[in-house]
């Protein structure tokens, strides 16, 4: 097992993971800007190290910095969390030139997903369903087109580099196709470095849905099931749900089939997740993450897992040492990402919080880094909580909800409280009747 972890992270993903260290018994490293000199991600640490100025670009990006933090405190692990640096091939691979271990996937499998083109081809090869779309890249507007005419308007002009939404064109018409695949093609340039773009059909009322993979270094690979995660504003996720209210266990257990095997066959380690578009009953691959999602308590509460603690268990070569069939779901769980935002407006709102009070009881927990006094600063995410509510079925799990939210003081800053007590009480909600753009919608009325 690992001597030192350092965390290269902030916030509560950076208490999240010294939690699961701390269990395991290993000892953690924090890393902070200037600006989280106060943060109880430090505070909470065994030893804490200044990496920099405010800017990420400065500090939590800052890889001579982390690596030298690391060194000098004799740390022979390194865990990324999610943002910043965790899908950062080339921060992997240097990590590993240190002689630490990266606590995630390869950095051959972490470059892979992140040319979606290469994902996408590799899990085509590997049986997994896609969208219907090119084949690879597409070179030229003459291509798009051929393209185009093939599989049917409307379709979606993607950046190979791209995911969160960037990069991203409709075109509804042959008319409308050379436009968006230049526009396409010169914002994923701007964004990303790198032109190259993809095309698939344009489905226009998907669920979003993501499945859960873990897998060790001798080649077993499990899923936790799939996270519905559908509700989000301009790619923000704000609620997330596991399991899905629109899939049944069948199809839980088809697609998580389709998933691990690909996976297995792929030799890939640490956790994972693959998003699929579910639409008319059929599941289409997207994008795959190679990181500790945002929304992993949701899996977690349903199963039982501690999904840092196996992703730190798996890379120091330790083996799953339990199979699929161990794995049983239990309950509903949902999450709502709180942030330091209006809930109107959704301007961030940074600033100092003069009392906290954290719901608790049965079935209900918080992730967050927040504490009475913080002060919310304005150079990250905008997300200062999570709160995760777990109980025997969806219906509970909404009423369990309802119950925490209230509970439920950050005074001194305005939070998205007010929007997930307003969403939770719509009747669409409830039934789970709902696509990725339903809050959209419901947000504008
Ligand atoms: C799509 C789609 C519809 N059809 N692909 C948005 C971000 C990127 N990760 C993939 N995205 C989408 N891809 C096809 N072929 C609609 C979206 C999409 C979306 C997907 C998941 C969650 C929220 C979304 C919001 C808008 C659009």
């Amino acid at each position: 097992m690992f001597q030192k972890i350092l965390i290269a992270n902030r916030g509560e993903i950076a208490l999240r993971i010294q939690r699961a260290c701390r269990e395991l018994g290993i000892p953690t490293v924090a890393v902070h800007s200037t600006a989280d000199a106060e943060a109880m991600h430090v505070r909470l640490a065994d030893e804490s190290v200044c990496i920099g100025p405010p800017p990420a670009r400065e500090s939590y990006l800052n890889v001579a910095a982390i690596l030298s933090a690391a060194s000098i405190t004799g740390a022979d692990a390194i865990h990324p969390g999610y943002g910043f640096l965790s899908e950062n091939a080339g921060f992997a691979e240097m990590v590993e030139a240190h002689g630490m271990t990266f606590i995630g996937p390869s950095p051959a499998h972490i470059r892979m997903m992140g040319d979606k083109i290469a994902a996408k081809t590799a899990m085509a090869s590997l049986g997994v369903p896609l969208v219907p779309g090119s084949d690879g890249a597409v070179p030229d507007v003459e291509t798009a087109l051929a393209v185009g005419k093939k599989i049917g308007y409307p379709v979606l002009v993607k950046a190979a580099a791209g995911g969160g939404g960037r990069g991203m064109k409709v075109a509804r018409s042959a008319e409308e196709m050379e436009d968006a695949f230049r526009i396409a093609r010169s914002e994923s340039l701007a964004a990303f470095g790198n032109d190259a773009v993809y095309i698939e059909k344009y489905l226009d009322r998907p669920r979003h849905i993501e499945m859960q993979i873990l897998a060790d270094s001798q080649g077993s690979v499990v899923h936790f099931g799939e996270r519905d995660c559908s509700l989000q504003r301009r790619h923000q996720k704000l609620l997330e749900e596991a399991g899905s209210p629109a899939i049944s266990p069948e199809q839980r257990t088809a697609l998580g089939e389709t998933a691990t095997s690909a996976l297995r066959k792929l030799g890939y380690r640490n956790v994972g997740t693959l998003e699929f578009l579910y639409q008319d009953g059929q599941f289409a691959f997207i994008e795959m993450n190679t990181r500790l999602q945002v929304e992993h308590p949701v899996t977690e509460m349903i199963c039982g897992v501690d999904l840092v603690r196996e992703q730190i268990r798996v890379a120091a070569g330790n083996a799953l040492g339990y199979t699929q069939d161990d794995i049983v779901f239990n309950g509903h769980a949902i999450e709502c990402r709180i942030t330091a935002e209006d809930p109107e407006t959704f301007m961030p709102t940074p600033g100092r919080v003069t009392a906290y009070h954290a719901p608790g009881g049965l079935g209900v927990r918080i992730d967050s880094a927040l504490y009475a006094g913080y002060f919310v600063p304005p150079f990250y995410d905008s997300m200062v909580g999570k709160l995760i509510v777990h109980a025997p079925n969806r219906l509970e799990a909404i009423n369990r909800l309802r119950r925490a939210l209230e509970e439920f003081a950050i005074v001194g800053i305005k939070t998205t409280i007010p929007l997930h007590q307003k969403i939770i009480e719509d009747p669409e909600f409830q039934a789970g009747d709902y696509t990725i753009h339903w809050l959209e919608r419901f947000v504008a009325r």
